[in-house]
């Protein structure tokens, strides 16, 4: 057992990716089952915000953009579901610890998108803040799980493209329309701050996953440089980040920024958050309506096969 672990530790160091007939220790592969069913849970629900948005689009472009974002966030769950699978878990299963509550997903989903101009503050900093994240899991120490993050990232980026450019155009626009980006930016900096999770000496995952290569930073590296990307970035809109702290630190070559709210990110995490019911109950209701397709899926899977066994037979 012993030298199981050292030789997995060695391959690590090397470099090498684990794939799902490897030996791994357990509590590997159950942080990875944590990590990428969690994650694919996040970008289920997370379809919810801005699908919220999809009918009442301003215009076939940005109606056809924000189509195609949220159905790219379907297919990243079911790419991280799949990957997910191959650590010995079932689908059913996953959804079972999403519809039961006992998985968690991200906090930023739990909260309203109120205005249209959410769809650029989510696209900008939401998206941000994931690619920030989800860059380095191309290189993370699973194999189908980078595999699966190499895609999610291509799209992401365009997600994130596409957010900017939306908020670019209306803050060029009215007065109303450059008080509604404002607004947006306002309530969606900070849940976007937490994302990345608590500090570093308050993450009881962080030391092993990075021992593990799971993760390749920390959570507060990958938030100092969302915070000093945003900071620019923002420049270009003619906008401000809702931080009367945020300052250029010469001495560290970053941006100082405030106090996270952690009282308020433990209880979004803690499903208080302002919609952390409705979201759970619509992905409920998704599952209870889904069940005829599934049943008639599985019904039309057994009749092709045995359709190909009779098929076999006769020919034999
Ligand atoms: N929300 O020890 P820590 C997307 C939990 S999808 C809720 O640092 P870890 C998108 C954490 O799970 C974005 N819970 O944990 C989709 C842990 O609790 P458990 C999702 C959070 O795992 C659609 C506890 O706090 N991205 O981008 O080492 C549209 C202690 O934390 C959160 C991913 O899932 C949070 N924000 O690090 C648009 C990326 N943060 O599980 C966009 C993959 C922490 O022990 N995941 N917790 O009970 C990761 O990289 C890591 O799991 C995290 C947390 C950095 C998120």
């Amino acid at each position: 057992m012993m030298d199981n672990n050292i030789a997995f530790q060695q391959k690590i160091d090397a470099e090498i990716k684990i794939e799902p007939k490897d030996w791994m220790p357990e509590k590997y592969r159950q942080t990875l089952i944590r990590q990428i069913s969690q994650h694919a849970h996040s970008e289920i629900v997370g379809m919810l915000p801005e699908g919220n948005w999809i009918s009442r689009a301003p215009s076939l472009k940005r109606k056809a953009i924000l189509l195609a974002k949220v159905q790219d966030e379907a297919g990243h769950g079911l790419y991280l579901y799949s990957a997910a699978e191959t650590l010995g878990i079932s689908r059913d299963e996953m959804y079972n610890q999403l519809h039961t509550g006992k998985a968690k997903y991200s906090s930023i989903f739990n909260y309203p998108t109120l205005t249209w101009a959410d769809m650029g503050a989510i696209g900008w900093l939401v998206d941000g803040a994931a690619i920030m994240n989800q860059v380095p899991l191309c290189r993370t120490s699973y194999g189908p799980y980078a595999r699966a993050m190499v895609r999610v990232c291509k799209e992401e980026s365009f997600h994130q493209r596409q957010g900017f450019e939306a908020l670019l155009h209306m803050s060029k626009g009215t007065p109303e329309q450059i008080a509604m980006c404002q607004d947006a930016i306002n309530r969606w900096w900070w849940p976007s701050v937490m994302m990345f999770g608590p500090n570093d000496d308050e993450s009881p995952n962080t030391k092993q996953s990075m021992a593990w290569k799971i993760k390749r930073f920390t959570n507060d590296e990958l938030r100092q440089k969302f915070v000093d990307i945003s900071a620019e970035q923002v420049k270009l809109l003619g906008l401000t980040l809702p931080d009367p702290d945020l300052k250029w630190n010469e001495e560290r070559q970053h941006y100082d920024f405030g106090a996270i709210n952690w009282d308020e990110f433990w209880q979004v995490v803690a499903g208080n958050g302002p919609c952390n019911k409705q979201r759970l109950s619509t992905r409920k209701k998704a599952w209870e309506n889904g069940e005829w397709v599934r049943n008639a899926a599985t019904a039309h899977a057994e009749k092709r096969k045995q359709r190909a066994v009779q098929k076999e037979l006769v020919e034999a």
